[in-house]
């Protein structure tokens, strides 16, 4: 089947939610910044509003610079938590339609379309249509969805359209689309690289995309050069991948069909606590928090979370666990559609005798830039 993939990105993400909070703000520059605690000015821009940006405001510029660029303007500091809460909402409202997801960052988040939309763009089009019309119905927000058939052209195709755009790049549209296109609006593409690639006389991606392979590993390097021989040819195969966040693990997975059957319903929750487990004992872990979540037909999301006495390292305790709090889990009439299992308060083996100190962190963190 053709692979579709979506990714979708929040219109300048922090400051559009300082103007859903205060409307009054709105068509004025609006600088979301975060102070460094030197001066009254240390620190940088975190982004701002399509009025700032006009002035010539951008992301990571030092606060006193924008303060130049936009002396009318209001400078607000940012507010993570009302952010990530925001970001959490619109998660959830992606993954209620598409099996596979990736959050990348904190306004950014990969969908797998493949199997919802059968391969076809157009209804993979009208799924995007959908999810933009619930952002901004329940969180009177706007974002900017790019479609291709790749993660790579999804992005890209995102950032072509924005704001409150929606971009389908189908894989015959995929030359014309990359190929114009400067060299430095490839993906993972950064100044440097910009740089060496124009010193070279490759000013576009097309002019990427006649040298060959060994010509760019030559001068990039095997990872990079590699890279840019594929990319610019609008080739990537990473998958959909959902990344593990800081300190917790999980697994979820979709019923054959929806599903009361308690049998069914174990069986599955059985499943993906060995999955789990074979992570937690990959990374030497312990966890003390097992989480069981049920997504229902209406596609409504439940969870039900126990904290354990002490911290546990067998597969035994994980699935006596995530099974008792299945079995608790009242459907009252409703089928069931997808269930997963999450372990958290994880920490490595043997590392018992500290406070949270021990937690670790299995990724990156959304917030980190
Ligand atoms: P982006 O999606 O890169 O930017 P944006 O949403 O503000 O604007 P656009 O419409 O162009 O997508 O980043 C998401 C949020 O992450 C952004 O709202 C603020 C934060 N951020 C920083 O704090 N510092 C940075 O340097 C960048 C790039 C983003
Ligand atoms: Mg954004
Ligand atoms: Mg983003």
């Amino acid at each position: 089947m053709q692979r579709v993939v979506m990714l979708l990105d929040m219109d300048y993400f922090f400051a559009q939610v300082e103007e859903r909070e205060n409307p009054l703000l709105k068509g004025r520059p609006l600088i979301v910044c975060i102070f460094s605690g030197r001066g009254e000015l240390g620190g940088v821009v975190s982004t701002c509003n399509y009025a700032a940006r006009e002035l010539g405001v951008r992301s990571g510029m030092p606060i006193a610079f924008a303060k130049r660029a936009a002396r009318e303007g209001t400078f607000l500091k940012a507010d993570f938590a009302k952010y990530q809460k925001a970001s959490q909402a619109i998660m959830g409202i992606v993954k209620r339609h598409a099996q596979t997801t990736e959050q990348a960052s904190i306004d950014e988040i990969y969908a797998e379309l493949t199997q919802e939309c059968c391969g076809e763009f157009g209804k993979a089009a009208k799924i995007a249509q959908k999810i933009k019309g619930e952002i901004l119905q329940q969180e009177k927000l706007t974002c900017s969805i790019g479609i291709g058939e790749n993660k790579l052209i999804a992005k890209m195709a995102a950032d072509a359209k924005k704001p409150d755009g929606l971009s389908v790049v189908k894989p015959q549209e995929v030359g014309r689309f990359l190929h114009a296109m400067p060299a430095g609006k490839l993906i993972g593409v950064g100044k440097k690289t910009e740089e060496k690639l124009n010193s070279l006389g490759i000013k576009t991606i097309w002019e990427i995309a006649q040298r060959e392979e060994g010509f760019l590993v030559e001068n990039f390097g095997k990872s990079m050069g590699g890279y840019l021989f594929l990319a610019s040819k609008g080739q990537d195969d990473a998958p959909v991948q959902e990344k593990e966040e800081a300190g917790q693990i999980s697994r979820i997975a979709s019923f054959p069909k929806d599903t009361d059957d308690h049998g069914e319903i174990a069986q599955l929750v059985e499943k993906l606590a060995q999955l789990v487990f074979e992570k937690v004992r990959e990374g030497g872990l312990e966890f003390r928090q097992v989480t069981f979540t049920a997504i229902l037909d209406g596609m409504q999301q439940h969870t039900r979370s126990r904290t354990l006495p002490k911290h546990e390292s067998s597969l035994l305790a994980l699935q006596k666990t995530a099974l008792e709090l299945a079995d608790a889990f009242g459907l009252e009439g409703k089928k069931m559609r997808r269930a997963g299992v999450k372990v958290s308060m994880l920490q490595k083996i043997g590392s018992a005798c500290g406070g949270g100190s021990a937690a670790v962190k299995t990724q990156k963190g959304l917030l980190d830039f």
